[in-house]
């Protein structure tokens, strides 16, 4: 069965930039600002564990969004997924956002049909993710929307196309909702973790979708982020040079080293990408070695998950 995913929202609030960054994920600043406002609905399709999904853009110009809620049956129903992208920069436009949400949901629980919500507040750029006005903007819309939660599976995320990590976390934890299982990979990883005291461990699609991952509690986001893009200069590498391992070695802003590993894994002809990243001990690199190694013994395990979730 195919799946179908809808982006929506307001003119102007960033769904096209947050698809293109999908899909590149690497080198698509100068494409993002050449983007011109989506006509109508843009599709493309991807496939994620076996599965086939159309997404659709939806296109926000007035005259658009008046289209769809006249003819919602043809445009809106049957999407097994929403991402709702609201400009969180653009305090003037919530409410004008909020009230095109609250039509399509409106429309939705007239037909019964109850897809998960992923509200992102888009353009939470780096420089401003302190800023006291917006936080507290994007508070009050996050309390107006759990009204929505009676009836709704609604999440919140923050977003920014400088951040890729930020838009790839929404959109893999938003289609994990589609896979009952997918959540095992985590608690599998969590178990692990505690063998071997990772810093993280991390399962990705060929297209850098999480399946699963592990974090040590209290790890920050500053070094989160730093993980994940020295992830994609080795992932990046390893296509390159068709590999099917990759070992590094990188350090903190703060000066502590970690090593890492990264792992081609194939399973019924599909790519896999585990990240496994532990500290570096400085005085024993013997044992950073052994540990990395070590998590091969992990392997069997975790085959035997993913291969139940593919379809
Ligand atoms: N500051 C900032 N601007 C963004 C971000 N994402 C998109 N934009 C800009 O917002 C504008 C509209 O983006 P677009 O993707 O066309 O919006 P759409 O109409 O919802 O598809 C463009 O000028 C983008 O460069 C972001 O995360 N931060
Ligand atoms: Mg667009």
């Amino acid at each position: 069965m195919v799946k179908k995913i809808g982006y929506l929202g307001l003119d102007n609030a960033g769904k096209t930039s947050i698809i293109t960054a999908i899909t590149k994920r690497f080198g698509f600043e100068e494409e993002v600002s050449k983007l011109m406002p989506t006509r109508k609905i843009a599709r493309d399709a991807f496939r994620f564990l076996g599965v086939e999904f159309i997404r659709m853009d939806f296109g926000g110009q007035s005259q658009y969004r008046e289209e769809y809620l006249k003819y919602p049956s043809k445009y809106i129903s049957g999407t097994d997924l929403i991402y709702y992208v609201i400009d969180a920069q653009d305090f003037n436009r919530y409410v004008e956002s909020i009230d095109y949400l609250d039509e399509i949901l409106l429309y939705l629980k007239e037909e019964r049909e109850y897809p998960p919500i992923c509200v992102l507040f888009h353009k939470f750029d780096p420089q401003i993710t302190k800023d006291k006005e917006i936080n507290k903007r994007i508070l009050t819309l996050k309390q107006a929307l759990t009204r929505y939660s009676l009836d709704y599976t609604i999440f919140f995320f923050e977003t920014s196309i400088y951040d890729i990590k930020s838009i790839m976390d929404a959109f893999s934890s938003g289609l994990s909702l589609l896979f009952d299982k997918i959540e095992m990979i985590s608690q599998l990883f969590t178990e692990i973790s505690k063998n071997y005291d990772a810093l993280l461990i991390a399962l990705f699609d060929a297209k850098g979708i999480t399946i699963g991952e592990f974090y040590r509690p209290h790890l920050h986001l500053r070094e989160k982020i730093r993980i994940y893009d020295k992830y994609l200069e080795v992932q990046k590498k390893i296509m390159a040079e068709n590999r099917t391992l990759l070992e590094f070695s990188d350090k903190f802003d703060n000066g502590d080293r970690y090593s890492g590993v990264v792992e081609v894994l194939n399973f019924s002809n599909l790519d896999f990408y585990l990240l496994f990243i532990i500290e570096e001990n400085s005085e024993d690199l013997e044992e950073t070695v052994q540990i990395l190694d070590k998590i091969e013994a992990a392997k069997p395990q975790m085959e035997n998950l993913i291969l139940q979730l593919i379809q």
